[in-house]
């Protein structure tokens, strides 16, 4: 993840006096007199002597003295040409005389604004499953009519549910609901489902009835004191809030227009009857509370999906409440850690198994009796605990049906994890995805052929994996393809239309985490073949996804990553994809979770040479007009930027940059389409300089991935900024 580099300079004033720059443009330069980093241009790297005081000019101001400078015999190379500093501290060789070296990023502070360290208990908002970025990307790919957004955003708007005249179910009187058929229960379910479709449509249209209409739905169940039904406590409260407080984060996060006390009864509705982390309240009881204190331990004694559709919901309540112990609890369970030590405990265990009770080909039930001998057990909503290492779900041996609930919810927690900043997504060495090809190849077999698989996939012998879950009631013996012990219906392969998952697993793994085509290999074909069946991704069975995902998770080729503008005064990145025409700061190359490597990025050096701004590799240095700059700038590297076109047409590419030396040289493309080729960058003296490298590119409309790569000689250039305009 971007961490932030910590802004806090100590200006050591070591022999060399390497605290530079307290001038802006630095006169740091400390290396003292004998000889610090040039005077003017790039010290490093033209290596010696100079004035006294570094940095009128080039040297401070370019940043690239000290990244790779010699420091002259005087004192500490540290200051290395003031403005420059945090390079020349980092790596610059101490002069004779002096150690100045580390403590020479003086002369950064002086001239760039700073930047706060990440607080670690702030939430990214919106930030359940969508970000902003990702709603511009929605929002900006249906208005410029691109496939398959276009026509996932048809279906969407075509459900019913989605419709700016939907009439509201629920009414702010009730404050019981009991789901199963229970209480207000098809009151409850046809509201849940359309706040979150309505508050895509507001996504999407920005015409506020939709929002209008979530808070009215908001308002209608806010007083809620009683949530019971037909199923378990844990997977009735689960499924019935995480929809609905996904459509809460976003339209809290986006729309002005749900007054602020109405939000705070909705916030207290759904930890009714309030909040502790010491002890369960006194008061509760079957009829007496919602939400929170019924998911709070998950689901111990119950197949997997009935576990994480607790976890599910409470992490993207944690994000809605900004509670980081409430979305911890999730998070951390999920990734089967202990409890956090200021909370209350997890369930604890064992659960063994007893007294043999049902037994068919593919499972054996039990008699259990739960001990309490081991501290935060870990039952089938531990992603480990659910999806095995083959691949194989804790209950593929059930049925197909709570297997592909069961994924996809744990594709949800991943989800709001990663626009949190974690990356659960990929552990185990990928478990979620092994999940994902194991349940498709198993499904998408089972309706349709292919050449290297033309048969129904019958998993057998080492395939399988024989293995009673966590709970101790339920062996698994073999995937079943039928209803539980109904032997006789048939459960396999009926997901198109009904199961949709698959389009949110391939964004992450295919498009995000770039997998070779061979590790996604069923799940693409579990898209494409509900695609050709039903069409785009619709809402799916009851609740039980959030669906749409062409529309709502599938990203442009290449667009692994969240387009930023900058960084919050909490240290958390802005993101928003940036509209050209426009100006796009180089050192806002796209943000990437775990490393972007690869991925929103290609750097050839290890570390931030210049310390600055991101804690990535990518190298960014202070410029002397007080902006973060990319520098120590290598041939073969690339970064890449989100963008949006709105009108297809021609136009204009500049690039403002500053070499002190010739040899330089950028390349531009857009889509993964090279539109410059090799631009050479001429020796500007170190002085800024906006030049154009391209006119009259036609770039399609939409959004996509802008890919700069640099080419030429080896830090040859500091890059500011990208500059599209018309013509
Ligand atoms: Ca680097
Ligand atoms: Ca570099």
């Amino acid at each position: 993840m971007d961490r932030v580099v910590p802004r806090l300079v100590v200006c050591v004033a070591l022999l060399g006096a390497a605290c530079g720059g307290s001038n802006a443009g630095g006169s740091g330069a400390g290396g003292g007199n004998a000889g610090a980093m040039a005077a003017a241009g790039r010290g490093g790297t033209t290596g010696s002597g100079g004035a006294p005081v570094g940095g009128v000019g080039g040297g401070g101001a370019t940043g690239a003295g000290g990244a790779t400078g010699v420091a002259g015999t005087g004192g500490g190379a540290g200051g290395a040409g003031g403005g420059a500093g945090a390079g020349g501290g980092a790596t610059g060789m101490a002069g004779l005389s002096g150690a100045g070296g580390a403590a020479g990023v003086g002369g950064t502070t002086a001239s760039c604004a700073p930047i706060a360290p990440r607080d670690p208990n702030a939430f990214v908002h919106p930030g359940g499953l969508h970000k902003r970025s990702d709603m511009d990307r929605m929002r900006y790919l249906v208005a410029a009519g691109v496939e398959p957004w276009a026509a996932a955003y048809q279906k969407l708007r075509a459900d019913s549910l989605a419709s700016p005249t939907y009439a509201v179910r629920g009414d702010p009187t009730w404050t019981q609901v009991s789901r199963d058929g229970g209480v207000h229960a098809s009151e409850f379910e046809s509201d849940t489902n359309a706040a979150y479709l309505q508050a895509l449509m507001w996504i999407v249209t920005q015409d506020t009835r939709h929002a209008q209409k979530c808070v009215e739905i908001f308002n209608a169940w806010k007083n809620l004191t009683e949530v019971t039904g037909g199923g378990t406590a844990p997977l009735n409260a689960g499924l019935y809030a995480y929809k609905l407080v996904e459509a809460a984060e976003i339209i809290k996060s986006t729309y002005s227009g749900w007054a602020a006390a109405d939000v705070q009864a909705f916030k207290a509705m759904l930890v009714y009857p309030g909040l502790s982390r010491t002890a369960v309240p006194a008061s509760l009881s079957d009829t007496n509370g919602t939400f929170y204190w019924r998911i709070y331990n998950g689901d111990p004694g119950r197949h997997g999906n009935q576990d994480m559709i607790a976890w599910r919901a409470m992490i993207v309540m944690g994000v809605f409440l900004d509670d980081r112990i409430m979305f911890d609890r999730a998070l951390r369970y999920f990734k089967g850690q202990t409890h956090r030590t200021d909370d209350l405990p997890y369930p604890s265990g064992p659960s063994p198994s007893g007294t043999q009770l049902d037994d068919n080909q593919y499972f054996t039930t039990y008699q259990v009796t739960r001990q309490s001998t081991l501290p935060d057990y870990g039952y089938n909503g531990v992603l480990g605990n659910y999806v095995w290492e083959n691949g194989q779900c804790q209950e593929a041996s059930r049925d197909q049906q709570h297997a592909f609930f069961g994924l996809g919810i744990a594709a949800g927690i991943a989800d709001v994890a990663w626009n949190q900043g974690d990356g659960v997504w990929n552990t185990l060495d990928n478990r979620l995805l092994k999940g994902f090809e194991f349940m498709a190849r198993y499904n998408v077999s089972y309706i349709a052929s292919f050449p290297d698989q033309t048969a129904a996939w019958e998993p057998a012998g080492s395939e399988v994996i024989v293995r009673t879950d966590r709970t101790g009631r339920w062996r698994s013996k073999a995937i079943n393809p039928h209803f539980e012990s109904d032997l006789v219906g048939i459960s396999r392969g009926d997901f198109p239309g009904k199961r949709p998952v698959f389009e949110q697993a391939l964004a992450h793994f295919k498009t995000r985490m770039g997998r070779p085509a061979a590790e996604t290999l069923w799940t693409q074909r579990g898209r494409d073949v509900a695609l050709a069946m039903s069409g785009e991704e619709p809402r799916g069975f009851s609740l039980d996804h959030p669906g749409f995902g062409g529309l709502t998770f599938q990203r442009p080729p290449l667009c692994a990553g969240d387009p930023i503008t900058g960084f919050a005064a909490n240290g958390l990145p802005v993101f928003g994809v940036h509209v050209l025409p426009g100006i796009v700061r180089a050192v806002d190359y796209d943000h990437f979770p775990v490393s972007g490597e690869g991925r929103t990025y290609h750097d050839l050096s290890p570390g931030n040479a210049g310390a600055q701004y991101r804690a990535d590799d990518v190298d960014i240095a202070c410029g002397a007009e007080g902006q973060y700059v990319l520098s120590s700038v290598e041939p073969g590297e690339w970064l890449v930027y989100t963008v949006h076109v709105p009108t297809a047409g021609n136009y204009r590419i500049d690039v403002r940059y500053a070499a002190a030396v010739a040899g330089g040289a950028i390349r531009i493309g857009f889509g993964g389409s090279d539109v410059t080729g090799d631009v050479a960058l001429p020796a500007s003296g170190g002085a800024w300089r906006t030049t154009t490298v391209a006119t009259s590119v036609a770039l399609k409309a939409g959004v996509q991935a802008l890919r700069v790569s640099i080419a030429g000689a080896a830090s040859a250039f500091d890059l500011d900024s990208i500059v599209v305009g018309g013509g």
